[in-house]
């Protein structure tokens, strides 16, 4: 190595011994996978860090007990075990929701996935994307430490830092301590999927084919030790009698990895054109256009499924990722962006097939959201990070 490689290591090592050293042993890991974060987001995300903290205190969010949701890549291999032992364990627990909701319906991992489909056509390229995500994170990482025992904080995907070749992440590295790889290659053509619920019949979006669309094969919830029941939802063809996919339908976790939709996509400049928009119609535009969309479709398959796209236990680090870039939005200005909202109440504003004549209309944070088990909190209970039992910064 040469002398930059030592000083920047040395600089590494001394701001962890500086933070570590009544803590045991330290061993001085650098970051050495990726893309590094470069300079201008940085600036983005310490200024949010910065504001978030100044403003703690209140509400019983302090320094001492603010949680802190760290990259996949940054976390160590036992809280990365404990995670996915969580998630099993959440997939072996009976689920709370009434069955006769959804037949499909098989453990409390699918108390999520189920309501999500139902909300669907509400929560997405609307006005709630956001805010309802964002307590929808926050309910599972609650579930997975309160009822699994899960001693860390909801980690995120490291999306642009891998943009790539996400296969690099140990997020998707396929080892027992990444979430597995892409799924089997199927053979397999370019698909027009049907969104059911709007009121434009047959609504449907252009599905490309990518590198898998077979099942999982390693990793923790590889075919044979994961199954999932609900959905799919959007499909070709709608099944009328089943229109949701709430009936049971076991099959393992399928992928269809598209390293198009990743690669020049989900790249720090387009994470930085995020966190620097200047009004929040440009973030939403920017987080739908740009992210989203795009880092769905890299997974692809289950997880490129708009409503049941929760089956694939990586989804709540891809919103993670997500909730993280709107996080660094608002905390550029927490006074001014906190709550501000932008988006109709329904996707695009087209009216929903079980109240066709309703016409479109903008959300605002005091509309009910429905997150489940008879959970109806405001809008604008999904918008502060450290206020109403939320109490997290990403590191
Ligand atoms: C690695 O990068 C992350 C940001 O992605 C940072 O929080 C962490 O401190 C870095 N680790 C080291 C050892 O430099
Ligand atoms: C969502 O669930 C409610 C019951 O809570 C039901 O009335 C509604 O039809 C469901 N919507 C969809 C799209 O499944
Ligand atoms: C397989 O799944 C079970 C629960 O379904 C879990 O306890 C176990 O740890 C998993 N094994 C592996 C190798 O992931
Ligand atoms: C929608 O698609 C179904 C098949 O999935 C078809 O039977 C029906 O005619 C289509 N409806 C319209 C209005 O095109
Ligand atoms: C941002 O993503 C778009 C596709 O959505 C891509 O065309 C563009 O090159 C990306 N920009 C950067 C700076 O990566
Ligand atoms: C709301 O929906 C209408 C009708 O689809 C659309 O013209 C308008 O652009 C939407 N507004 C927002 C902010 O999405
Ligand atoms: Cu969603």
């Amino acid at each position: 190595m040469h002398i930059l490689g030592h000083l920047i290591l040395l600089g590494a090592c001394a701001a962890l011994l500086g933070q570590l050293v009544l803590a045991g042993p330290v061993r001085c890991k650098p970051n050495t996978t990726g893309i590094p974060m470069p300079s201008d987001f940085k600036r983005y995300q310490d200024t949010y860090q910065k504001n978030i903290k100044a403003s703690l205190g209140t509400q019983g969010c302090t320094s001492k007990n603010i949680a802190a949701r760290k990259s996949w890549d940054e976390i160590d291999d036992a809280t990365r075990l404990d995670y996915i032992r969580a998630v099993h364990c959440l997939a072996a627990k009976p689920p709370k929701t009434d069955r006769s909701l959804a037949s499909g319906i098989v453990n409390r991992l699918d108390d999520f996935t189920y309501i999500h489909i139902n909300q669907t056509n509400i929560i997405h390229q609307s006005g709630y994307l956001l805010p309802w995500h964002r307590l929808f994170l926050w309910q599972i990482e609650t579930a997975l430490r309160d009822e699994c025992g899960y001693k860390g904080y909801l980690p995120y995907w490291d999306v642009p830092r891998f943009s790539d070749d996400q296969t690099k992440s140990k997020v998707f590295d396929g080892s027992m301590t990444s979430f597995g790889g892409d799924g089997a290659f199927v053979q397999h053509a370019l698909e027009q999927i049907i969104l059911p619920g709007l009121v434009i019949a047959n609504f449907s979006l252009p599905r490309a084919p990518g590198t898998g669309g077979g099942c999982v094969t390693t990793g923790p919830f590889a075919a044979g030790n994961f199954s999932i029941s609900l959905g799919p939802v959007a499909k070709p063809v709608i099944d009328p009698t089943d229109k949701y996919g709430y009936r049971a339908n076991p099959r393992c976790l399928g992928r269809d990895f598209h390293p198009g939709s990743s690669k020049g996509v989900l790249t720090w400049g387009n994470a930085t054109t995020i966190v620097a928009s200047d009004s929040i119609k440009a973030l939403r535009n920017n987080v739908e256009d740009l992210w989203h969309l795009n880092s769905h479709t890299f997974v692809g398959l289950e997880a490129a499924d708009p409503f049941s796209t929760p089956n694939d236990p990586v989804f709540y680090l891809l919103h993670a990722q997500i909730d993280r870039l709107w996080a660094i939005w608002q905390g550029q200005d927490l006074a001014q962006r906190t709550f501000a909202i932008d988006g109709n109440r329904t996707f695009l504003g087209i009216p929903l097939d079980y109240a066709p004549n309703v016409p479109p209309s903008l959300a605002t944070i005091e509309d009910p959201m429905d997150m489940g088990l008879g959970w109806r909190p405001k809008t604008k209970e999904g918008m502060p990070m450290t206020e109403g039992g939320r109490c997290y910064i990403y590191e």
